[in-house]
């Protein structure tokens, strides 16, 4: 079977909470009983986490050694700027100059906490960068400061790497950053070998992206550090089971990681609400897997002809191969 290197968020494996169920619809988890059900989940070698709400100064030498315990690596840190009320008009390109500083200097504190723990990876969503209204915003004044931000947090640790993680809406009507194209063109102003993006499946599929073209678009800058998995109905963030909606755009991707040699962490960013999160996870793995298997059925380089051919007739004929016809 193929070796995946998949990593889990903290964040979900305790209740998890909609507008209308605050408190979520299952009983709450500790931090280190999230940790503990997460390594029993087979295949999991990688925890994702947020500092302060998961990871904070007080557990974070116990949570890294009760990781090891379990043959977990810590994958990636986030700084959790978005849910202090004090960012609600911006993190690093809050119009605030002393609010701006304040962000910075947070995820540089949050970089000092992952030299100490051994982690080379963090995540900025921008996620309070954004507006609501029109004329909430000067756009090129906010472009600025997030580029500055960003590059000033890359500079602090050259070795550790940090990835941008976009999405078009959602805690804001508009989120800087919203697609694939805008958040390529401005790590690439930055030019930090450091600074790369973070695809969430689930983000694309909200700007009606098709998952292969993004994420290989992104690869073709080298730019493609991490990879966030899920799935949903197009309009909404569902963090969904990976593969259960929108099964042949997630197939085709997998299909381009394997061409462009991607080798990098599969993180799972779900949300399950009425679900547990170990049997979300472990769905998400098996259909992962499952794609793989679709594509093992047919012979690579058939599937490789047909971009020379375009005949969307073979296509068809081989997407039925992959779902198993039996030529009957
Ligand atoms: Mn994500």
């Amino acid at each position: 079977m193929r070796e995946l290197k998949i990593s889990v968020g903290l964040w979900y494996m305790g209740a998890t909470g909609d507008r209308f169920v605050k408190a979520g619809y299952r009983p709450d988890r500790t931090v280190e009983e999230r940790l503990e059900a997460a390594g029993k989940i087979p295949a999991v070698g990688g925890l994702e986490m947020h500092y302060p709400t998961e990871l904070n100064d007080a557990n974070f030498k116990h949570m890294k050694k009760r990781a090891a315990d379990l043959n977990l690596r810590f994958v990636m840190i986030t700084p959790h700027l978005w849910i202090d009320p004090v960012y609600k008009f911006g993190q690093f390109s809050n119009p605030d100059k002393a609010l701006r500083r304040r962000a910075i200097d947070f995820a540089k504190k949050v970089s000092d906490i992952c030299g100490e723990l051994d982690v080379s990876q963090m995540c900025y969503w921008p996620a309070q960068d954004g507006y609501d209204y029109p004329f909430q915003v000067d756009f090129p004044r906010r472009w600025d400061t997030l580029a500055e931000g960003l590059a000033e947090w890359a500079d602090h640790n050259p070795r550790q790497r940090i990835v941008v993680e976009y999405k078009a809406y959602d805690p804001r009507a508009h989120i800087l950053l919203p697609n694939v194209g805008q958040t390529v063109t401005l790590l690439n102003e930055i030019n930090r070998p450091n600074l790369g993006i973070n695809i969430e499946t689930g983000h694309a599929l909200i700007m009606n992206e098709n998952l292969a073209e993004t994420f290989a678009f992104a690869m073709r800058y080298k730019k493609l550090f991490h990879t966030h998995w899920n799935d949903n109905s197009k309009m909404y963030d569902d963090d969904a089971m990976v593969g259960m909606v929108n099964l042949w755009e997630t197939v085709e991707l997998l299909f381009w990681l394997d061409e462009l040699g991607y080798d990098g962490w599969f993180g799972l960013d779900l949300f399950p609400f009425r679900e547990m999160p170990e049997d979300a996870v472990a769905q998400s793995i098996a259909n992962i897997r499952m794609c793989y298997e679709m594509l093992d059925r047919v012979d690579r380089n058939e599937l490789r002809g047909c971009f020379q051919s375009s005949d969307a007739i073979r296509i068809a004929s081989l997407m039925r191969k992959m779902l198993g016809e039996s030529g009957k």
